[in-house]
Order: C-alpha cells, then sequence, then structure tokens
C-alpha cells in the first residue's frame, strides 16, 4: 500500500520549488505521457503567468547532462528518476517522473518513492496533476497513453477529480484502439488489448468479418468508424468478437473487449480529441516524428496545431502499418520470449508501439523488438502482460541489470521497457535476457 498523503505532500514541495523558478527549463520526455505531463506543467505556467522553457527529448544520458550544466533551473518531468547522471547537475532541479527512480540528489515527486508503483498506479502525467493541480484531463490522456488502464490507486483518485470538475465522463463501451477515428477495417486490424486472433494483422479478414456481420465500412465517400455504426451494428460486433474471444482465447479475454473510456469534455466533439485513448494516439504521432512541441500545442488548444497533428497521424499509421505488417511475418518464437528483429526495416521510434501491437498475450511470452538507431547502435523494446507481470517478470529491472555490463543503458516499467545497445553486444544481450525472463 502506498502512502498517498505523503505523496501529495511532496507533491506540494515539487510545486513550491517549481513555482520558486524564474524561467525554467522543462524537459520533457517525447511520447504521450511526457508531452501530457510536460504540458500540465506549462499550462500551469502560463496560467500564473510566468516564463519558460521546453524542450523534448527521447533519454537521459551523460551527454545531455553534460549539454545542461549551464542551465540554472530545469524541471524534469517523464524523465529524469531513472537517470542517476542527473545527479551531476548544479543547478535547481525538480524531477516530476514515475520511472523507477536511480537518481538520488535532487528532489522528486515520484510514487513509486511512496510506495505506489509507477507503472501501473500513476504516469508522470498524473503525477505533473498532483503537483500543479491543473489540467486533469491530461492526467487521464497521459495514463491511457502509459497503458496503465484500468485506472486504479491515484490514476483512480485524479480520474474522480477529473470528472468532479466536468471535465471527463467515464463510460462503459468497446475499448479497441481507434474507435472514433480509425475506420473500421483497420480498427479490428490493429487491435492489440485484447489481441484479436485471426484478425488482428489480417486486413482481408477483417474485411470479410464486418461484412458477413452486414456492416457497412463506407457511407458515401467517407470511410465509417465505430463511432458511427448504429447502435444495434455496435452491439452485433461487440457480441461476435466477445464470442469469438471467448472461444479461441477465454471468457477473460472477451470481458476486456468492453470496459471503460474516457471522454475529455473541454475538448472539441467529432475529434480525436474528445477521447482519451484517440488523443493519446495524436500525441504519440507528434512525439514518434520529431514534433513533440506540436503535441504540447495541440494539449494547449494552441490555434492550427491539431490540424497540423492530423497530417502526423496519417503518415504515423502509414508507418505503423508497414512495421506491424512486417513483424507479424517475421517475429520468431524463440523459446522464452518472441523476437522482431526489425534492424534498418522498422524506425526506433516506432519500435515500442509494434512490439505492443505483436500483443504478448498471443503466446504468453515477452516480445522483444529490435531497431537501429541513427548512430547505429541497437534500440530495443520489450514487452510483457499483466499476467507475466503479476508472475514475477520485470522487464525494467531485467533491461537496467542485463544492459549494464555490456555498455547499453536500460530500463523502464515492469511490463514494458526499452534500453539501447552497442551492436556488437546482441548475442551477449540475447544469451542473458533469454536466462532472465
Ligand atoms: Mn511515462
Amino acid at each position: 500500500m502506498g502512502d498517498a498523503k505523503a505523496f501529495l505532500q511532496r507533491c506540494g514541495e515539487a510545486k513550491a520549488a517549481a513555482g520558486a523558478m524564474g524561467d525554467p527549463l522543462i524537459m520533457h520526455h517525447y511520447d504521450c505521457d511526457g508531452i501530457t505531463s510536460g504540458s500540465i506543467v506549462a499550462s500551469w505556467f502560463e496560467g500564473s503567468g510566468k516564463k519558460y522553457r521546453m524542450k523534448a527529448v527521447r533519454k537521459v544520458d551523460s551527454e545531455l547532462v553534460d549539454s545542461l550544466q549551464a542551465e540554472k533551473e530545469i524541471i524534469f518531468v517523464d524523465l529524469g528518476s531513472g537517470s542517476p547522471s542527473v545527479d551531476e547537475l548544479k543547478g535547481d532541479v525538480v524531477i516530476i517522473d514515475h520511472h523507477q527512480p536511480m537518481a538520488k540528489s535532487h528532489l522528486q515527486a515520484n510514487p513509486h518513492l511512496f510506495g505506489f508503483d509507477g507503472g501501473s498506479e500513476l504516469s508522470a502525467a498524473g503525477c505533473a496533476y498532483f503537483v500543479f493541480g491543473v489540467s486533469a484531463d491530461l492526467g487521464v490522456v497521459g495514463a491511457v497513453g502509459d497503458i496503465q488502464c484500468p485506472l486504479r490507486s491515484l490514476n483512480k483518485r485524479m480520474l474522480e477529480e477529473a470528472v468532479g470538475q466536468n471535465a471527463v465522463e467515464v463510460s462503459t463501451d468497446l475499448r479497441l484502439f481507434g474507435r472514433n477515428s480509425r475506420p473500421m477495417t483497420q480498427l479490428l486490424l490493429y487491435a492489440d488489448e485484447p489481441y484479436l486472433p485471426g484478425l488482428t494483422g489480417h486486413e482481408e479478414a477483417c474485411a470479410k468479418f464486418l461484412s458477413e456481420l452486414g456492416i457497412e465500412l463506407k457511407k458515401g465517400e467517407k470511410w465509417r468508424t465505430y463511432h458511427d455504426l448504429s447502435a444495434s451494428e455496435k452491439k452485433k460486433l461487440v457480441s461476435s468478437l466477445a464470442e469469438m474471444l471467448s472461444m479461441k482465447i477465454s471468457p477473460e479475454a472477451a470481458g476486456r473487449l468492453t470496459g471503460e473510456v474516457f471522454t475529455l469534455l473541454n475538448r472539441q466533439e467529432g475529434t480525436e480529441l474528445r477521447d482519451a485513448s484517440e488523443f493519446s494516439t495524436v500525441l504519440n504521432a507528434c512525439g514518434r516524428n520529431s514534433r513533440a512541441e506540436l503535441g504540447v500545442d495541440v494539449c494547449l488548444s494552441r490555434l492550427g496545431a491539431y490540424e497540423k497533428a492530423l497530417v502526423l497521424l496519417a503518415e504515423h499509421r502509414r508507418n505503423l502499418r508497414e512495421g506491424i505488417g512486417f513483424a507479424m511475418k517475421n517475429s520468431q518464437d524463440l523459446g522464452k520470449f518472441m523476437l522482431i528483429d526489425g534492424r534498418g526495416v522498422i524506425s526506433d521510434s516506432i519500435i515500442g508501439v509494434v512490439a505492443g501491437m505483436l500483443f504478448p498475450g498471443a503466446r504468453n511470452k515477452p516480445v522483444l523488438a529490435l531497431s537501429l538507431e541513427e548512430s547505429g547502435k541497437i534500440k530495443l523494446s520489450t514487452r510483457g502482460t499483466r499476467k507475466l507481470v503479476n508472475d514475477g517478470l520485470n522487464l525494467g529491472k531485467i533491461l537496467t541489470e542485463v544492459c549494464a555490463p555490456i555498455g547499453g543503458v536500460g530500463g523502464g516499467h515492469n511490463i514494458a521497457a526499452g534500453a539501447t545497445i552497442p551492436n556488437d553486444r546482441l548475442d551477449e544481450f540475447l544469451l542473458e535476457f533469454a536466462k532472465r525472463v
């Protein structure tokens, strides 16, 4: 059991320290949770009429820390805790993060330090919300983006506050990613939570499945989304998917098909931004195309940002489609885990999503996916399942420990983690990783 009171007290200290800064540099992670948490901080600074600067990064390493030595005031968001090198920074530093804490020298608002699991009980966006008390809806988007549903513990507390502020509405519906924005075929094609056997990754099978249910794919020129279906079409679709899952996987998998969905009442209706999970897709598209600052503009409702982000979203989907297509055809079962070698084929910016999409639950084994960074190093991404984590799997810990002796850097959460390793140490990594999972 975590100590919520002590955590909230630390959040208050973090707010006081951040609020005392004159013109801090907000360093945030480039993914959905990093963009939303960074935006929450920015939104508070703007609301208070204070100056700030922002920069998104993919990771904090000693080179980055060296380049920050001249900064007098830094706020790390969704970053920092996992990087002991930030201890070397001389200026004022506040860390708002939910990764497993390795850094020690600066003030940190991090749920792990108070007995909460940052991988499932609170994301960085939620942490930033508890520090600054603004933009609860972005807190929910961050949690959804970091795959922390169903929201419980501190996430749940944040959600209840968001509902109380009329910022978020919770309902029960189909939980597949893309309900409001993806054409029907793609909704099924990319389904990964739950994974739909025979449909996920098989475009023709998805089209056939829908036509057998009598669901038209288009209305006029426009592709229909789940949101566009009639109540009876929705019911038909959900019950036949549930039946199929219950038969081919388990009644429990069928149960995961529907669940809590979050409507963001302050965001424009009919857009992706109205739904927490769609919103998170838009932000991931920005971040993964090196346009995290555009994601921040979207979060802060800056004029024209949403339209620009949609263009990136279309591109992001095309890359994902190609990446998942490759992964489906080329994944290898190595006994202890599944391997996708996407080096030179799948971009390092989407390798994590692809790893998650080749849902490990299909075989109940962790997935390990490899890609190549521009620097020539290998970026790898691993994904587990709740069941494996409950049985004791901790991918973040494994990667931290396996990578250090071979000159790599790794870490993350128990269910999802990533690392960068030198190209010529891959064999050693694979041997050691297999031993540990
Ligand atoms: Mn995060």
